[in-house]
């Protein structure tokens, strides 16, 4: 990974933690950055004609998530699904919790959340559940070559809002309708 990033420029910031970031919420906590910072790096795989899979690397917000449709249009492979945790570490060397935006054994297709761009730096995993490492989106963008187009879920603002504040049952919006 470091040297991958290393062979187009960028020196990679590695930051190693005693507790687990293995999950967004924990490496929010750890680096101390909002949960839209940090990048989850989630593999789908597309169906091949030879009873192959092709992975897809998906580069998500963290609180957002993937629209399985809308990646399927966005890819251009309508039985594109999410990847199980066998295959997801076979795919790309790493196991899930850890798995990197970039540096993987061979060239994937990564496909970029734009809420990621919303932020100066964003933090990804770096190959482990204890590591990940500050980057600029832009940057993110052209060290995984990543297209970036939206492929998560709309989510309304009121479900944000509530899942914020560790609400069950969001309260209805007070300007419905307007
Ligand atoms: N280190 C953190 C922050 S960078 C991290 O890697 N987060 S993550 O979101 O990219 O990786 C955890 C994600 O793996 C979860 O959000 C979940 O969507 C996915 N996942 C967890 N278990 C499984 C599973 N059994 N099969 C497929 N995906 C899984």
């Amino acid at each position: 990974m470091v040297d991958a990033a290393a062979r187009k420029g960028v020196t990679l910031d590695i930051n190693v933690f005693a507790e687990s970031t293995h999950t967004a919420e924990e490496a929010a906590a750890a680096v101390g950055a909002e949960l839209g910072q940090i990048v989850k790096s989630l593999v789908f795989v597309a169906p091949r004609g030879d009873a192959s899979i092709e992975p897809i690397i998906c580069l998500v917000s963290g609180p957002n998530r993937v629209d399985v449709a809308r990646l399927a249009a966005v890819s251009g492979e309508p039985d594109v699904r999410r990847a199980t945790a066998n295959e997801a570490r076979e795919l790309t060397g790493f196991v899930i919790g850890g798995i990197p935006p970039i540096g993987h054994p061979r060239a994937l297709r990564v496909i970029m959340d734009p809420d990621l761009g919303r932020f100066p730096i964003v933090w990804a995993a770096a190959g482990t559940p204890t590591a990940v490492f500050p980057v600029p989106p832009a940057t993110l963008r052209m060290l995984a070559n990543a297209h970036v187009a939206p492929i998560c879920e709309e989510r309304r603002q009121a479900d944000v809002l509530a899942e914020g504040a560790g609400l069950a049952n969001p309260p209805a919006p007070q300007n419905a309708g307007a």
